[in-house]
């Protein structure tokens, strides 16, 4: 008896440690982090393929993903072996000098996606600014437009990062307001509408038009289907070149290596960040052929850590990991079966299910009170993290190596939470 009674105190003991646990990283956050985020009362501190742990021991399916940069699963074991062995041997010699890794990370992505050649850098925000200003040289050098003319087409409700310039070019006041003054030279106009694209291009001074294929803060917004082609062809009609932020959307994520595969554009400028590193470290890159790549002269852009040998064998690995284990492929099969399932829950809570692939979204109707924000306190209770966006729309983007029992017992989650309210 008191064998059992020990044990049970000890398991008691344990799971209020482990909450203190919880609670004490949450208020350390709290109190030395900068308050830029409103995470889930989730405190993880493991991850492995599609699960990830919190410090309760409590194991949930990940199904945000890191905003779609573990594509390939928490901790791909060949990914952090190649993170692991390179870092033990040479992590950062700067573009000072050459490195073994870059040149054979620079051919295999270039042969990989088909073009030219790459810059290599770390954020996407970082790669989003590098190809605006690889898009601004090639109108100043190639295009003929005067200096500082040059302008580009965005469109509104995008999410390309947080720098000054690309917030510059955002229409959510969270995103911009209080930020001012803005980097000028930005053309905004409504997704999805190739009329208002036609009719900004009518500017000689446009230069490029830069888009999402889905708009994926917006709440994975889906085009019609051939708008991407559509731009594309009114772009080249006008010199215009047609810049592709693949960084939510790339790397297999839509169902394709690209998005934009789906309706075989090849962007002018091809923007990648994300999953290219399989998420064990920080990778960006910009593709474009000779033609507009090499308007960048030596010495007129850089980055410390851009091109780093480590980041050069965690992509290759990780790029390779897409195709051996055929990832876009699992992810347009299971996104369709995920549509399916969503669509078949009979509840005034779901408005609507979008997305392509594995990057889905759920447009929540408030119900008795509650909201998207409610659903996912209760996932997270049950077993399945996924987070709101803009208030009412739940983004649903698991690992892409997630397979059909996972997804379906995922999916029984949601419902499940959504019968509850
Ligand atoms: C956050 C979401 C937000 C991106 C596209 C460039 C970047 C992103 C299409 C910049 C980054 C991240 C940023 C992160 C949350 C997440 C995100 F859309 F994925 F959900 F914010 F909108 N282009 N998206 O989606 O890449 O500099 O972050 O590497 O800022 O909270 P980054």
């Amino acid at each position: 008896m008191f064998a059992k009674k020990s044990i049970i105190n000890k398991v008691m003991e344990l799971k209020i440690a482990n909450i203190t646990a919880s609670r004490q990283a949450i208020d350390m956050e709290e109190r030395y982090g900068a308050h830029n985020y409103h995470p889930l009362p989730v405190v993880l501190n493991r991850g492995q393929g599609v699960y990830v742990w919190d410090v309760e021991g409590k194991k949930y399916y990940d199904f945000l993903s890191a905003y779609s940069a573990v594509n390939q699963g928490h901790c791909h074991p060949r990914i952090v072996e190649a993170l692991v062995k390179q870092s033990q041997t040479l992590a950062l010699t700067s573009r000072a000098f050459y490195n073994d890794a870059l040149g054979p990370y620079e051919k295999f992505i270039c042969e990989y996606f088909g073009y030219d050649k790459v810059l290599p850098m770390n954020t996407g925000a970082e790669a989003v600014e590098t190809a605006l200003k690889l898009c601004r040289k090639w109108a100043y050098l190639k295009k003929g437009i005067k200096e500082n003319q040059a302008k580009i087409i965005v469109c509104e409700n995008n999410f390309h990062g947080r720098t000054i310039t690309v917030i510059s070019m955002s229409t959510d006041p969270d995103a911009y307001k209080d930020y001012g003054p803005y980097t000028p030279g930005f053309i905004k106009i409504p997704y999805n509408d190739l009329n208002a694209l036609a009719e900004a291009l009518k500017d000689e001074n446009v230069a490029g038009f830069l888009v999402e294929p889905i708009q994926g803060e917006a709440g994975v917004f889906v085009p019609d289907d051939g708008y991407l082609s559509k731009s594309y062809e009114l772009c080249k009609s006008k010199n215009v070149l047609f810049i592709a932020d693949e960084v939510q959307t790339g790397i297999a994520r839509t169902g394709k290596r690209l998005a934009c595969d789906h309706e075989n554009v090849k962007p002018d400028i091809l923007i990648l960040g994300k999953a290219i590193s399989g998420g064990v470290y920080p990778v960006s890159a910009v593709l474009a052929d000779d033609n507009i790549m090499l308007c960048i002269k030596p010495g007129e852009h850089g980055s410390t850590y851009g091109g780093n040998p480590i980041a050069a064998r965690v992509a290759v690995v990780a790029l390779q990991v897409v195709e051996d284990e055929k990832l876009a492929d699992n992810a347009e099969r299971l996104g369709k079966i995920f549509r399916e399932e969503i669509k078949k829950i009979d509840s005034p809570m779901i408005e609507l299910v979008r997305g392509k692939g594995l990057l889905n979204a759920v447009v929540i109707k408030p119900h008795n009170g509650k909201g998207a924000w409610d659903v996912c306190l209760k996932m997270a209770e049950l077993g399945l993290l996924a987070k709101p966006t803009h208030e009412h729309i739940i983004r649903f983007a698991p690992p892409l190596v997630i397979n059909e029992e996972q997804l379906r017992e995922a999916v029984d989650i949601f419902k499940k939470t959504i019968l509850s309210f």
